[in-house]
């Protein structure tokens, strides 16, 4: 395994597909530790808008969602001082490394992931795509010779799964990638949807109202969406692993990593009080945590050209890595470069 050298960055690779509305599941398990180690870390945060492709999208919608995502990034608090924010379509290396890693992936690895069944099993018809989007998720990771990965929990398998690849094409061509290490949260790695808390939040159902807190709702939203979050018939106020309480759990999680409380704290903070008083202060706090982002939100929409300016200098510096990278595995598989006439 390549080895992080001690006087450099450890240096982190992650993305979001422009699939739908951005919620605080995607804030929580992921961008929120995105923002809190920037300056530590060297950062790529990437838009992933081939693999929002894999299932049907509107163009038009995806172009809005890709700019919109870019606002969001920027909205929650990333510094694009300390940090490549770039779309991942406008990289060809992820493409081309794609490819490569695909043909020394087995196809026995990519039936296994969960995702993948889960969707297969829903959609009418399967691409190609869907399936080999895992492998396209390891070529944007390895090709930054990433040495973390934070993601939330439903992203673990396919992070497993790029370091296998990249152990394999170790195996098989000699060192060529680091293998990254995947970093969860400990609180907030699965955060549920508020109308079925047995399932997580998504984006790709976020349109559906009740189902999602979005990073830019409006308060009223907020609070409509959390009064009718789906609880139980029960009184008690505590964090619990119970199916039956995955509700109120999910609430107390989300309370817990705005506030910045302990569990002890809010549990005795909530005794003798009903879920009406718990979704009513669960909404103010999520209102208070967003509204500096849903109003840089809006400024940053308003000025669409500095939004496209800031993600082709991300690209810029995106390609700075990805490209030299690109030329060492076409040189490890045996292709031939271009001459310079
Ligand atoms: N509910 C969640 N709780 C915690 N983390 C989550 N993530 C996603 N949902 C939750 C993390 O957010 C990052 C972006 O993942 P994504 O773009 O796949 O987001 P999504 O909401 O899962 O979007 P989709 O379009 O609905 O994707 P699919 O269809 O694949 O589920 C990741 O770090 C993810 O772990």
């Amino acid at each position: 395994m390549l080895k992080i050298n001690a006087t450099q960055k450890i240096r982190v690779f992650s993305g979001i597909q422009p699939s739908g509305k951005v919620h605080i599941g995607n804030y929580l398990g992921a961008m929120r530790r995105w923002v809190a180690e920037q300056q530590q870390k060297e950062n790529y945060f990437c838009i992933v808008d081939m693999h929002a492709i894999t299932v049907p999208q509107d163009p038009s919608q995806l172009k809005r969602l890709t700019r919109d995502l870019a606002a969001v990034y920027l909205a929650v608090g990333l510094d694009p001082r300390v940090c490549t924010i770039f779309v991942q379509s406008q990289v060809p290396a992820h493409a081309e490394c794609c490819w490569i890693l695909n043909c020394v992936t087995p196809v026995g690895w990519l039936e296994r992931m969960t995702q993948y069944k889960v969707k297969s099993r829903e959609g009418e018809s399967v691409n190609a795509g869907l399936l080999v989007y895992p492998v396209l998720q390891a070529a944007d990771i390895l090709l930054y010779d990433a040495d973390e990965v934070p993601v939330g929990e439903d992203q673990s398998q396919h992070v497993e799964l790029a370091r296998d690849i990249a152990q394999r094409f170790n195996h098989l061509y000699g060192e060529t990638f680091k293998v990254p290490k995947l970093v969860l949260p400990a609180v907030g790695a699965r955060i549920k949807a508020l109308n079925d808390p047995t399932r997580k939040m998504s984006k790709s159902e976020a349109h559906l109202r009740g189902h999602a807190i979005g990073l830019v709702d409006d308060p009223d939203e907020i609070r409509y969406v959390v009064r009718r979050s789906v609880t139980d018939t029960g009184r008690e106020i505590t964090f619990s692993k119970q199916e039956d309480k995955a509700g109120v759990n999910n609430l107390l999680e989300i309370y817990e990593l705005l506030t910045g409380k302990s569990q002890e704290q809010i549990e005795a903070h909530f005794a003798g009080k009903g879920y009406a008083a718990l979704k009513e202060e669960v909404a103010e706090v999520i209102i208070a945590a967003l509204e500096p982002v849903r109003q840089r939100y809006q400024e940053l929409m308003d000025d669409p050209h500095e939004l496209d300016r800031l993600l082709a200098l991300g690209a810029e510096r995106a390609r700075g890595v990805a490209d030299p990278k690109m030329a060492e595995i076409k040189r490890k598989v045996g292709f031939v470069p271009l001459s310079k006439h």
